[in-house]
């Protein structure tokens, strides 16, 4: 198993829109155990793979105390959305931001399983959050895009003179 290397913002390679994965091989189940390993090593309770700049339709979750439920979502789609909640945000690709986003409350979400196989499931809370904020990194959408301008113009300033400083 590997670390990988999370993009920041405002790496434009976030805003690629991923694609779907046609074959789950030994190849998806290395990049997913990676991208598993860079998760937990961040810290972060989820991570997609537009993220480590794998423009596939994948993305690990484990939103447990004890760290160990991991969910591993191929090609996840969400097929119903209710109600509405406001949760403060992060993410690894914005590293020390945080912000409240508004979101469906619950969703039905289909995906398929390092197996290949199809499963559905239902989630709230901080895994209904969750699942939204990384299906919106597989379409190149960061959270920072659900705020006014003048918040991302000065997140996006902060974090290049954060990254030149890192240089
Ligand atoms: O996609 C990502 O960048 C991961 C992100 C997921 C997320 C967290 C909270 C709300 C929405 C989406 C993170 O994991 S940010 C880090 C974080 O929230 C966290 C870190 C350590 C312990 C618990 C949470
Ligand atoms: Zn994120």
């Amino acid at each position: 198993m590997a670390l990988l290397k999370i993009l920041q913002y405002p790496d434009k390679r976030l805003h690629t829109v991923a694609k779907p994965i046609e074959t789950v091989d030994d190849t998806i189940r290395r990049l997913a155990a990676d991208m598993a390993e860079t998760m937990y090593a961040a810290p972060g309770v989820g991570l997609a793979a537009t993220q480590v700049d794998h423009h596939l339709r994948l993305i690990v979750i484990d939103v447990s105390e004890e760290k160990n439920r991991l969910l591993t979502l191929v090609n996840p789609v969400i097929l119903a959305k209710d109600g509405e909640s406001v949760h403060e945000e992060g993410c690894l690709s914005v590293p020390g931001i945080y912000e409240k986003v508004t979101r469906a409350e619950h969703i039905q979400v289909r995906a398929q399983g390092l197996d290949g196989q199809h499963f559905e499931f239902e989630a709230e809370g901080l895994l209904a959050v969750c699942v939204q904020h990384e299906i919106d990194h597989l379409n190149g959408k960061v959270f920072v895009e659900y705020l006014s301008r003048l918040k991302q113009d000065r997140i996006r300033t902060k974090l290049v003179k954060q990254q030149r400083e890192t240089m």
